[in-house]
């Protein structure tokens, strides 16, 4: 298949550019490179020494003799840009990755919420344009997010996959009907993941658009197959208080020997997956497109779901680091049950990679083999939900002399 990846430059889109150009189809990343500029920006870089695109491009070609195209394209400004893109190459598949993704920089300051909130929403809305005037016959595969069903709203059902049948009262009797599950975002990005839904909804009603939305999970690890076959080809590693989450981050605190950071009193419940099933995930999904005239089609993109301070207490006993109860900066339940149904994509064949302790090593490795390009200064989170909530200081003020060996 001709597959366009937005956003193919970045820690869910790299991988999968290799492991879909692996599998046999043909790829082109567009990217306008934000994310590498906002690194800049915070003053802080992937712990994984990641390459410039045209080398991580090139040495591709050289590990296995495929080649990727790339494009710089803004796809929120660039709009003519995009529909010669798409009109040159008229894909049969876009995955759409190309959005800002970090919750707490979303909430960072003013300018950073209408960063988000303009380049996500603007993004989305010119492809829908553009696939709908181009004539494109292309499906998309969108990642949302789980946080668009937000956190404890049914209590301890399990969230269905997209929609929610419901009984409306009226005065002829009850009514059953079926709606998007209500939107419950908790931050800013989250809110426009829950705009995307609504445009996505619209377009495939109005102009028989077929697309996927994916409900991923906090995607988790570094390394895939492919990625790991040369040094030119690594991961994005973020381990800083807006980008790094949360168990990556207290795999690469516990390389450093920095105590593990949980967020109040760490009861938050989340799903997970493994970036070795992000990217089998996309090549499902892509290959199991929806009919066009039928309603978006929403799956959960998750294979497990963990409580933040479970896994603290995992890795600190594997690891002999403490924990540091912090006080939250975000405005979050304090506590949440999560079931998520994901039978969609088990049907389909995934076969879950869940938390293992070979897995949880290897993210460490390789965390502990740059831990030296750490900066301790960058991992308390201090991006605030609202002006004046506390923060802690530094818990580490530099690098030990000598690094913990990994486990
Ligand atoms: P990332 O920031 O590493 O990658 C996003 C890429 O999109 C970057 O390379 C960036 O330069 C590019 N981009 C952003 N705005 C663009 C624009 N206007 N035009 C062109 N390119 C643009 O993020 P990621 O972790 O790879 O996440 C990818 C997608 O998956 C996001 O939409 C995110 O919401 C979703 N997701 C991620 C996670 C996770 O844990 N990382 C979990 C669930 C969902
Ligand atoms: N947390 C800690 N300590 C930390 C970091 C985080 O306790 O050091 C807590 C947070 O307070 C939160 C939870 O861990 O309760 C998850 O935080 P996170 O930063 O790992 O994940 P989140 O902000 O939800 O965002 C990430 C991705 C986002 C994606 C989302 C999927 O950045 O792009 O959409 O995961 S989900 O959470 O399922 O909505």
């Amino acid at each position: 298949m001709r597959v366009l990846v937005l956003g193919g430059d970045g820690f869910c889109g790299w991988p999968t550019s290799l492991y879909l150009s692996d599998h046999g189809h043909d790829i082109t990343i567009v990217d306008n490179l934000s994310r590498r500029k906002i690194d800049i920006e915070l003053e802080v870089e992937s712990l994984t020494p990641i390459r410039p695109i045209s080398e991580r491009i090139r040495a591709w070609r050289e590990v296995s003799g495929r080649d990727i195209g790339f494009v710089n394209v803004d796809l929120a400004t660039e709009y003519d840009r995009l529909v010669e893109v798409l009109e040159e190459l008229r894909p049969e598949a876009i995955v759409h990755f190309a959005e800002q993704r970090a919750a707490p920089y979303s909430m960072r300051t003013q300018k950073t919420k209408r960063y988000t909130v303009d380049n996500n929403v603007r993004a989305t809305h010119n492809l829908l344009t553009a696939l709908a005037h181009s004539g494109v016959d292309a499906s998309l595969v969108h990642l949302g997010t789980m946080g668009v069903y937000g956190y404890g709203w049914s209590g301890s059902a399990p969230i269905p996959e997209g929609y929610l049948t419901v009984k409306v009262a009226t005065p002829d009797g009850e009514l059953e009907r079926e709606i998007l599950h209500p939107a419950n975002p908790g931050s800013v990005y989250h809110l426009t993941k829950t705009l995307d839904q609504l445009m996505f909804s619209f377009y495939a009603r109005n102009d028989g658009l077929r697309i996927t939305d994916l409900h991923q999970g906090i995607v988790w690890g570094t390394q895939t197959e492919q990625t790991i076959r040369d040094e030119r080809l690594i991961n994005r590693f973020d381990y800083d208080g807006d980008y790094g989450t949360v168990l990556n981050r207290f795999l690469m605190q516990a390389a450093i020997g920095h105590p593990l950071t949980v967020h109040g009193t760490g009861g938050q419940t989340r799903a997970f997956i493994h970036i070795r099933d992000t990217v089998r995930c996309i090549e499902l999904a892509i290959a199991n497109p929806p009919e066009a005239g039928s309603r978006v089609l929403v799956r959960n993109q998750i294979t497990e779901t963990h409580r933040v301070l479970d896994l603290a207490k995992m890795i600190g006993d594997v690891t002999g680091t403490e924990i540091a109860y912090l006080p939250n900066p975000r405005r979050e339940a304090e506590e949440n049950d999560l079931a998520v149904r994901n039978d969609q994509f088990l049907a389909l064949g995934l076969q879950p990679t869940t938390l293992s302790q070979g897995l949880l090593d290897e993210c460490t490795d390789v965390a502990a083999r740059y831990s030296h390009r750490a900066d301790p200064a960058k991992i308390v989170s201090r991006s605030v939900w609202r002006a004046g909530m506390e923060t802690a200081d530094d818990l580490l003020t530099e690098l030990p002399a000598r690094l913990p060996e990994p486990q």
